[in-house]
């Protein structure tokens, strides 16, 4: 074992909280990879002696020490270019994505990825337990480690475990075609709570495991044969809301905004998605619908301009190379279409920006535009109502991202209603500034009173107060 300090939480997740990167001279330095997650979870790692295990991000057969970055305590676990390509490209992404959202995309099963799933989840499983001081608590992160949980519990039934999974869990109908359906409920089970974004995922994983298990449970409980309860709850995640609104009130951020208008050529109204170029996030179809529009003469491009940024997502992944080349025939054939000299219908950027030039475009566009087929929240949403001090601005919102549920008064439509979208589009960019100044302001108050801050703090909370035989406690 490493000279890993003992922490009283754990968090452990697929990626280390930092990039790694070569330097010209060859030595490796460490980028921070800011997100709400550690965002939100500093403060209470900071306050618990805590510990953060993930993988560095680059395939390699090097173990590196653990070592602290900005006092956070970081463990990095090391995956070789074979299992980055069946443990994270081929299972996780190829197996568990699809399936999980409402197979979109057809999930593809193979026992070698299985096999990698199996031997990189005990690797982080033993990691944990070598790290974990006694009766310390371990959060285990998304559908990447299923199977810590049990494995970590197997070692270490001191620990108070909890997961929590970030994207949808499926109807039985569809979990249920998994060949490892099983390990994967029991891998589940090892935790004491396990948090889910919505109440009807956290239903079906009951329901699952009372018919595929056998075990008994009553609402949110699980009991399992040997006594132990296990929970299974809703805790919808958000972001850094006060974080990302300084950030929009910002000079900066008001300067960058207003350049961005300028150079598309101060549209009367700017829509806007920002997305993972991924294929549950319905980017195709909102251009379509938007391309349609524009088509039949209810847009003119030169009052409305689409801005589309998508990130660089999965490129080593056949369905996401796909997926990039249709989505970038339609823009071309929209703009080739509809477009004039300076007004090309759509801008495409496919390229990753810092949280600033996120502000900016939140900040300056009028109908921000979020539709993906299935999504567990759907934190972009979110940081354009925090973004939006003004408590201007319309958001259309798919109703199968879990913010749906929060943010009812969005412009809500059907991804896979192309008629439906355009309607909603119309209507959003329409909408006069008492309508727009209605909708925002409440949908404000939800993010402002429920951000990232209080989900964790919620999460912990709750894992805290489980009735069990551990006696240390959680700073919070
Ligand atoms: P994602 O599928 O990645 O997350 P989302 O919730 O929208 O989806 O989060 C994306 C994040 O990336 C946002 O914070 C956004 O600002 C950022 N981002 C997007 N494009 C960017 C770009 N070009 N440059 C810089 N940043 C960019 C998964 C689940 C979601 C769930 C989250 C959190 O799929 O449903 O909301 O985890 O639990």
């Amino acid at each position: 074992m490493t000279g890993a300090p003992q922490a009283d939480l754990v968090i452990v997740a697929n990626r280390l909280p930092v990039d790694r990167v070569t330097q010209p001279d060859g030595s490796v330095a460490w980028r921070p990879s800011p997100g709400g997650l550690v965002t939100a979870l500093e403060p209470v790692l900071r306050a618990n002696d805590g510990a953060w295990i993930g993988w560095p991000g680059s395939a390699d057969d090097d173990e590196f020490e653990p070592f602290v970055e900005n006092g956070l305590s970081l463990i990095p676990v090391a995956l070789s270019a074979q299992e980055v390509e069946e443990f994270y490209e081929g299972f996780s992404n190829g197996t568990l994505w699809p399936l999980y959202h409402d197979v979109i995309a057809k999930p593809e099963f193979h026992r070698e990825w299985w096999d990698s799933y199996v031997a990189v989840n005990q690797r982080f499983a033993d990691r944990a337990a070598q790290v974990a001081a006694e009766g310390a608590t371990v959060w285990v992160q998304d559908y990447q480690l299923q199977l810590v949980p049990q494995m970590l519990r197997a070692q270490r039934p001191d620990l108070r475990i909890g997961f929590y999974l970030h994207i949808p869990f499926p109807p039985a109908e569809l979990f249920s075609q998994l060949p490892w359906r099983r390990q994967i409920l029991e891998g589940l089970l090892g935790a004491d709570l396990i948090g889910f974004q919505l109440p009807g995922a956290a239903a079906n994983f009951v329901r699952l495991v009372r018919s595929r298990v056998g075990h008994k449970t009553h609402r949110d409980t699980i009991y399992l044969p040997d006594g132990r309860p296990v929970k299974a709850t809703a805790f919808p995640i958000s972001i850094d809301t006060a974080g990302f609104e300084e950030l929009a009130r910002s000079d900066e951020v008001a300067k960058r905004a207003a350049e961005i208008r300028e150079a598309l050529g101060n549209p009367r109204r700017i829509f806007l998605g920002v997305d993972r170029l991924d294929y549950t996030k319905g980017i195709y179809s909102r251009l379509r619908a938007f391309g349609e529009l524009v088509r039949d003469g209810h847009l003119d491009v030169e009052d409305a301009v689409f801005v589309q940024v998508a990130t660089p997502s999965r490129e080593r992944v056949e369905q996401y190379r796909i997926l990039r080349d249709d989505i970038e025939m339609l823009v071309g054939r929209i703009n080739g279409d509809y477009g004039k000299i300076g007004n090309p219908a759509i801008h495409y950027l496919h390229n990753s920006y810092p949280r600033e030039e996120m502000a900016a475009f939140y900040r300056a566009a009028d109908v921000m535009v979020v539709t993906p087929f299935r999504d567990g929240m759907n934190l972009v949403a979110k940081e354009y109502v925090a973004c939006r001090f003004d408590d201007d601005g319309a958001l259309v919102l798919s109703e199968f991202a879990g913010a749906a549920q929060e943010l009812r008064q969005a412009w809500l439509v059907n991804p896979y209603d192309i008629d439906g979208m355009k309607s909603a589009l119309l209507d959003a960019f329409a909408a006069d500034r008492k309508e727009t100044s209605r909708r925002m302001r409440a949908m404000r108050r939800t993010v402002v009173q429920n951000d990232v801050a209080k989900w964790a703090a919620d999460f912990l909370r709750k894992l805290e107060e489980l009735p069990e035989q551990h006696d240390k406690t959680v700073r919070q």
